[in-house]
């Protein structure tokens, strides 16, 4: 084996930014290898990409490639991360055993987390917020997404804590784990697919200006937890209440009886969607990722 190949490679583009203090946004990739459809995903990427240059920063896709972390994917890393057979969806604690066994994996929101941090990126977008599974009381799955926030002290730009959750148990413990969440825009949680999954959120903010000010303050006391910032999906976008509640029920049954457990029950539950809403919960994903990217580049641009 050889010990000396880098296990963490940021790409030119990404280091230079971080050196000269510009806005960099990290983007996760478990969305791109396990949340959407394959045919349209690697483009869908160089969407994503695409929209953080448009509002003035770079792009920083993580994901693991035979081995090494990288920030930065070229085309042929990417496709081979969104379109590749055996791409381990890898969260934290699946980063030792991914990289020394150098395969191949997608970093989900605790794991870009860590990753971008430990370069100094300290924003990032990502579509849902990871959570508290419905029926958790039974099973004990919570997002290692939680843990992880409360641990690295990022600013993630999210469309709110996925619906296929339980999102009011979410937000209990996005509070015990002392864990802000902002609503941007808005006093309502938005719910990924949906912008108002009916409950208050905790913290309003109107501007990026506001988002810079709390991570200035987070950072001079010291604070280690994330920044959560809560941006719902636009209305032209978001999915039918009715239609989501509907095909969420029959997925979660579907779910049980196949005994999908573990890290596989969010990415059967979003493709479950994306099989059965004609699109709508495609529109709803991609719509709100791209706008989750513009708001990260004009967050991380604003803080200097
Ligand atoms: N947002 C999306 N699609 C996704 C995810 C987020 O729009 O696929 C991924 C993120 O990588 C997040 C993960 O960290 O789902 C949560 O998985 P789990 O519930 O197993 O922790
Ligand atoms: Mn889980």
């Amino acid at each position: 084996m050889n010990r000396s190949a880098p296990r963490l490679v940021v790409a030119d583009e990404v280091s230079d930014a971080i050196a000269s203090g510009a806005g960099v946004v990290a983007l996760e990739s478990t969305i791109i290898s396990h949340g959407l459809p394959t045919a349209s995903s690697a483009a869908t990427a160089r969407r994503i990409e695409a929209a953080v240059r448009a509002a003035g920063a770079v792009p920083a896709t993580v994901a693991v490639v035979d081995g090494a972390v990288r920030l930065g994917l070229s085309d042929d890393e990417l496709i081979r991360v969104a379109e590749g057979t055996g791409v381990v969806k890898t969260s934290v604690r699946d980063l030792g055993p991914v990289l020394s066994r150098r395969l191949t994996g997608a970093t989900t929101v605790a794991a870009t987390a860590y990753v971008a941090h430990r370069v100094g990126v300290r924003v990032f977008a990502t579509g849902g917020l990871g959570g508290v599974h419905r029926g958790a009381r039974d099973s004990w799955d919570e997002s290692a997404d939680l843990a992880a926030l409360a641990a690295v002290p990022v600013t993630v730009v999210c469309a709110g804590v996925k619906s296929i959750l339980d999102v009011p148990a979410t937000l209990e413990r996005l509070e015990t784990l002392s864990i802000p969440v902002l609503g941007f825009g808005t006093d309502r949680m938005p719910g990924f697919y949906v912008r108002d999954i009916g409950l208050p959120v905790p913290w309003r903010v109107d501007s990026v200006s506001e988002v810079a000010e709390m991570m200035a303050c987070r950072d001079e006391l010291g604070l280690p937890q994330a920044l959560v910032v809560a941006r719902p999906v636009d209305p032209d976008d978001e999915m039918d209440r009715a239609l989501h509640e509907s095909i969420l029920q029959q997925g979660l049954a579907a779910a049980e009886r196949q005994e999908v457990t573990g890290k596989d029950v969010t990415p059967f539950l979003l493709g479950w969607f994306h099989d059965r809403s004609d699109g709508a919960s495609l529109t709803a994903n991609v719509g709100l990722v791209l706008a989750n990217a513009e708001l990260a580049a004009a967050v991380a641009a604003a803080r200097g």
